[in-house]
């Protein structure tokens, strides 16, 4: 039963992978983390900070926030990102995060990042400006959570802006984007599954090694760039996996997935 969970789990990951998976460590497309010399209250104004992005997806943020006042009767406030297009500010997605404010936001340098997920990512164009808007909900007492910025313009390809008023500074962000998997990885997880069947008796170690090393041979060859004899390897795998679910070798259940993990990899080429 596990193991057909697990089966499941990693062939909707391949699903997901195809168009845009948050499986893999998300990496930093656009950022400026200081030197802060200023700061705007949040709620005071529609803030936003605008950047050029050189990615196609967006699937998460940071934001510079910092508590004012270090009003300590405050305790958690809803941080919400929005994301809209620049300068036509039509809403793309939005995104919350609650926060503990005195452990998370804190008063003092160096300031720890509030960071909002897009799940799934922001499918947004390479090249274009966006603009991130910060919502505060949550204060008490009036308005203490503040964007913290820079009074010179030291990120060049965006501005900080206060409703639609553009000004010659930044505010401190940072954009992620979601890697998708490359057929390389797709195909080592493969792997790993066959090898997770073997472990626990659901396949022989013959037909195991048989399967692995088509694989391995697979992988050769997409990293030789060789996308028809890659293809070839994996079409024998599938080949293989059918004969084994005929003959009662594996079940049609794990055969399925692993065939749906192949097919994946080869739509990937
Ligand atoms: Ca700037």
């Amino acid at each position: 039963m596990t193991k057909t969970i697990l089966l499941l789990t990693i062939s909707l990951t391949f699903i997901a992978g195809m168009q845009v998976s948050n499986a893999f460590a998300d990496q930093v497309d656009q950022s400026f983390r200081g030197p802060f010399s200023n700061e705007l209250l949040a709620s005071n104004y529609d803030l936003s900070q605008s950047f050029r992005t050189s990615v196609d997806n967006l699937s998460a943020v940071d934001l510079y926030l910092n508590d004012r006042y270090g009003n300590d009767r405050i305790e958690f406030v809803t941080i919400t990102a929005t994301i809209t297009d620049e300068p036509g500010r039509i809403v793309i997605g939005q995104a919350s995060t609650t926060v503990d404010v005195p452990t998370v936001i804190g008063t003092n340098d160096p300031i720890i990042p509030t960071h909002v997920e897009f799940n799934p990512p922001l499918e947004i164009l390479s090249g274009s400006s966006y603009s991130i808007h910060v919502s505060v909900t949550g204060e008490l007492n009036g308005p203490t959570i503040s964007w913290r910025g820079s009074s010179d313009d030291l990120y060049p390809d965006g501005s900080a802006n206060r409703g639609t008023f553009r000004t010659i500074q930044d505010f401190g962000f940072a954009t992620y984007y979601a890697q998708p998997e490359t057929p390389e990885e797709q195909t080592e997880a493969i792997v790993d599954e066959v090898l997770e069947l073997l472990e626990s008796g659901d396949i022989s170690t013959g037909n195991a090694n048989s399967l692995t090393s088509t694989l391995e041979n697979a992988i050769d060859k997409i990293s030789e760039d060789s996308t028809t004899a890659a293809e070839g390897m994996l079409g024998s795998f599938i080949n293989k996996i059918e004969a084994m679910i005929s003959t009662g070798k594996i079940s049609s259940e794990d055969g399925q997935a692993l065939i749906d993990a192949a097919q994946a990899v080869i739509d990937n080429l």
